[in-house]
């Protein structure tokens, strides 16, 4: 969430007794969390102190591209491969779709029907939660998110991803009024939907964006507390926490036409516990592996990047 990170561990006790509430209530059972599907091992991979803070968002474009943002001067990112790590191959500054401001982009996804980023306030009006999504490539769209619970302005969307409607419906996804979910009855969003996650409460929600406004379908617990990135991979979705959870990562599946928590697993041992506001996975595998990236908000050790391996057996 940095910019302005408040030290608020009363806030953080809270959350997490009214998550263990809400596990009892049989909402959703995170379960106990077990160890990483993947390598243990982490590398840097970016150069040193070529983001600075506020790295809080990446997605893959395909193995060979990602998109970052910063949540403050609110900045995108292209990066592609440079030897075993990441470089700057263009960045931009981001506005609203006006042309001012400066969106506190908390998180980025890459889809196939454009570069979307979240952005939970104007860090020019920094007292107003204002939950947004903004298109940033082709032709420039934003949208309110209606529907979230009223939080503080540096504690709300942080977290995004797109989920194809061909996955939902094959997997007999039902929004909210347990109507099984048709793809038409949203004209014009395009070809997936949108999961946004909510750090405050870990909530995610799912969004149509439509020509008209966004329409919220579904929400669920994502099984953490917090939640800071959000990354859809082939037929889960994977929501993770930073050190405010031990960098801890849940999956979830679609089953009785819900998303439903399936795993809780540990960071990579090796993952120093820091400011993990960004996690993204490749779209490839290699030799068995996934490349997994975390972005690092606080800039340890002046390195935004971080990479490891995922299993494509996991
Ligand atoms: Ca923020
Ligand atoms: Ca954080
Ligand atoms: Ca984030």
């Amino acid at each position: 969430m940095p910019r302005g990170r408040e030290a608020v561990p009363l806030r953080i006790k809270v959350i997490s007794v009214f998550a263990v509430l809400a596990v009892g209530l049989g909402t959703t059972a995170a379960g106990a969390a077990t160890t990483w599907p993947g390598d243990s091992a982490v590398k840097v991979a970016d150069g040193s102190n070529v983001f600075g803070k506020n790295l809080s968002g990446v997605s893959f474009e395909s193995a060979g591209v990602v998109w970052a943002v910063k949540n403050g001067p609110s900045t995108l990112y292209r990066l592609v491969p440079s030897g075993s790590t990441w470089k700057v191959d263009s960045k931009r500054s981001l506005t609203f779709k006006n042309g001012e401001g400066d969106p506190d982009a908390e998180g980025v996804v890459s889809t196939p029907d454009g570069v979307f980023v979240v952005s939970e306030r104007d860090n020019d009006n920094g007292d107003v939660s204002s939950p947004m999504v903004l298109k940033v490539s082709g032709t420039v769209a934003e949208w309110k998110l209606p529907g979230m619970p009223s939080v503080d302005p540096n504690e709300g969307p942080e977290a995004i991803s797109w989920i194809p409607d061909s996955f939902l419906t094959s997997q007999n996804f039902k929004d909210d009024t347990g109507k099984p979910y048709v793809p038409a009855d949203y004209p014009g969003h395009g070809t997936g939907l949108f999961a946004v996650g909510l750090e405050a409460t870990g909530g995610i929600f799912l969004y149509a964006l439509q020509d008209g406004g966004a329409k919220l379908v579904s929400k669920f617990a994502s099984g953490q507390a917090q939640v800071m990135d959000l990354e859809w991979e082939n037929n889960r979705l994977w929501a993770t926490c930073d050190d405010n959870c031990s960098g801890r990562s849940t999956t979830l599946a679609i089953s009785d036409g819900k998303f439903k928590v399936t795993a809780t697993y540990d960071r990579p041992s090796k993952l120093p516990n820091v400011n993990l506001e960004g996690f993204a996975l490749s779209p490839s595998c290699v030799n068995g592996k996934k490349v997994a990236l975390w972005s690092d908000d606080d800039n340890t050790d002046k390195h935004a990047l971080r990479s490891g391996s995922l299993n494509c057996t996991a």
